[in-house]
C-alpha cells in the first residue's frame, strides 16, 4: 500500500488500535446467489498482512481459527501456529466470540432455541470458545445472537426467549468469574438477517436487558453501524448513549445504505457525514476501545483488493479523525457553537441548575418567561450544517 498511498498523518499504526475480524478480510465473497470468488486466506497470512498494513490486532470466532470438527491435537497445533504468528508480528487478539449461527444445529437459535439440548450445547461451545479467547489474550467477549429469533411467531414464546437469553448470559458470567477470566461481555444487536426477526433488535433493547442480569457490571455493548442503520436509527446517538452509560465495550465499524440487507460495506464508504459524527464522538470523548472493522471487501475483489479494503478502512478513519480535529479548530463553526452554549444559561431568578428542590419548583411555577422571544429566535443550524458539509467536502 505504501506505493499507492503517501506516508502521512493518515498512515495507520498499531497505536491507533485498529482491529479486523478474521472473518472480515477472510470473507471469500460467497453470498446467497453465488459461490466464493476468492480463495480462503489462512489465519496466519491474515495476521502477517494486517501487521504489515499497520493494524493492532485481529479478532475471531472460535471456528474462524479452529474448525468445528477439529480433534484436540489438531486444535492445539493450529493455536500454536497462530500464536507464533502473533508473537512474530506483535499482533494482538483483543476480542473473541463464538460462532453460534453457522452450524445447522443452530438453525432455530442457540441460547433461545426451543430445544434444551441445543441451548446446553451452545453453552458448552461458548465455554470452549471463551477458553480459547482467553488463551489468546482477549479481554472482550462478544455475543451476537444471529439466529436468536424467528420467522414463525407462533414457534417461540418471546417472553420465554428473554428468560433463556438471560439465563445463558448469567451462566457464562459465572463461568468467567469462576475461572478468574478478566473478560468483559459485549452484546451486539441486529434487527434481522439471518433470521426474519432477531430478538433484542437494537442496542437500546440490549442495554435494557443488561440491567436485569446478575452481573450487569460485566456486560456492555458492541454496537454495529450497519445494524442500527438497518433499524433506521442514528448510529452516533445510540453509541453516545452507550458511552454515557459506561457501556460502550466494543464497536463494529462498517457502512450501510438505508433499507437494504446487511451490506457490511467498508467503513465510511456510505454516509460519510454519519461516519464523521461517529469518529468525532469517539475521539472527542477519548474512548479507549478498539477501532474494530466488521465489514467485507466487495465481491468484485481479488486478494489485492482485500488488502486495499483493509488499509483504506483505517486510512479513512484517520482522515475523519483529522476532520474532527479541524472542526474543533474552525473559527466560524466554533463561534456558532458558542452562540448555542450562550443559551445554556438560566435566568438569574431561577439559579444555576434545574436540579429539583422544593424552593426551585415553587420559583419556577411563578416565573414568567418571555415566550415570544423563545418562539422567534432563529438557531442558525442551516449555517452550521453547511459549514460542516464544506469541511467534510474538503473546502474548509
Ligand atoms: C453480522 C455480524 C457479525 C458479528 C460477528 C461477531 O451481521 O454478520 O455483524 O459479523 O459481528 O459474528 O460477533
Ligand atoms: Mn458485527
Ligand atoms: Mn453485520
Amino acid at each position: 500500500m505504501a506505493k499507492k498511498y503517501p506516508t502521512d498523518k493518515y498512515t495507520p499504526r498499531p497505536e491507533h488500535h485498529f482491529t479486523f475480524g478474521l472473518w472480515t478480510v477472510g470473507n471469500t465473497g460467497r453470498d446467497p446467489f453465488g459461490a466464493p470468488v476468492r480463495a480462503a486466506l489462512s489465519p496466519v497470512r491474515i495476521v502477517e498482512r494486517l501487521a504489515d498494513l499497520g493494524a493492532y490486532g485481529v479478532n475471531l470466532h472460535d471456528n474462524d481459527l479452529v474448525p468445528i470438527d477439529a480433534t484436540s491435537s489438531e486444535r492445539n497445533q493450529i493455536v500454536r501456529e497462530f500464536k507464533s504468528a502473533l508473537r512474530a508480528t506483535g499482533m494482538k487478539v483483543p476480542m473473541a466470540t463464538t460462532n453460534l449461527f453457522g452450524d445447522p444445529i443452530f438453525k432455530d437459535g442457540a441460547f433461545t432455541s426451543n430445544d434444551a439440548r441445543v441451548r446446553a450445547f451452545a453453552l458448552q461451545k461458548t465455554m470452549h470458545a471463551m477458553d480459547l479467547g482467553v488463551e489468546l489474550g482477549a479481554k472482550t467477549y462478544v455475543f451476537w445472537g444471529g439466529r436468536e429469533g424467528t420467522e414463525v411467531n407462533a414457534s417461540k414464546n418471546p417472553v420465554e426467549a428473554m428468560k433463556r437469553f438471560r439465563e445463558a448470559l448469567n451462566f457464562l458470567c459465572e463461568y468467567a468469574i469462576s475461572n478468574r477470566y478478566k473478560l468483559r461481555f459485549a452484546l451486539e444487536a441486529k434487527p434481522n438477517e439471518p433470521r426474519g426477526d432477531i430478538f433484542l433488535p437494537t442496542s437500546g433493547h440490549m442495554l435494557a436487558l443488561i440491567y436485569t442480569l446478575d452481573h450487569p457490571e460485566m456486560v456492555g455493548l458492541n454496537p454495529e453501524v450497519a445494524h442500527e442503520q438497518m433499524a433506521g436509527l442514528d448510529f452516533a446517538h445510540g453509541v453516545a448513549q452507550a458511552l454515557e452509560a459506561g457501556k460502550l465495550f466494543h464497536i463494529d465499524l462498517n457502512a450501510q445504505k438505508p433499507g437494504r440487507f446487511d451490506q457490511d460495506l467498508r467503513f465510511a464508504s456510505e454516509d460519510q457525514k454519519g461516519a464523521f459524527f461517529l469518529v468525532k464522538l469517539l475521539e472527542d470523548n477519548a474512548w479507549e476501545g478498539m477501532r474494530h472493522f466488521d465489514s467485507h471487501p466487495y465481491r468484485t475483489e481479488d486478494e489485492d483488493g482485500v488488502w486495499e479494503f483493509a488499509y483504506c478502512s483505517m486510512r479513512t478513519y484517520l482522515i475523519l479523525k483529522d476532520r474532527a480535529a479541524r472542526f474543533s479548530r474552525d473559527r466560524e463553526i466554533q463561534a456558532l457553537l458558542r452562540t448555542i452554549a450562550k443559551r445554556d444559561v438560566l435566568p438569574a431568578a431561577l439559579g444555576k441548575s434545574l436540579k429539583f428542590s422544593r424552593a426551585l419548583a415553587s420559583r419556577l411555577k411563578d416565573y414568567s418567561f418571555d415566550l415570544d422571544r423563545l418562539r422567534e429566535q432563529g438557531l442558525k443550524y442551516e449555517r452550521l450544517d453547511q459549514l460542516t458539509t464544506e469541511l467534510l467536502l474538503g473546502v474548509r
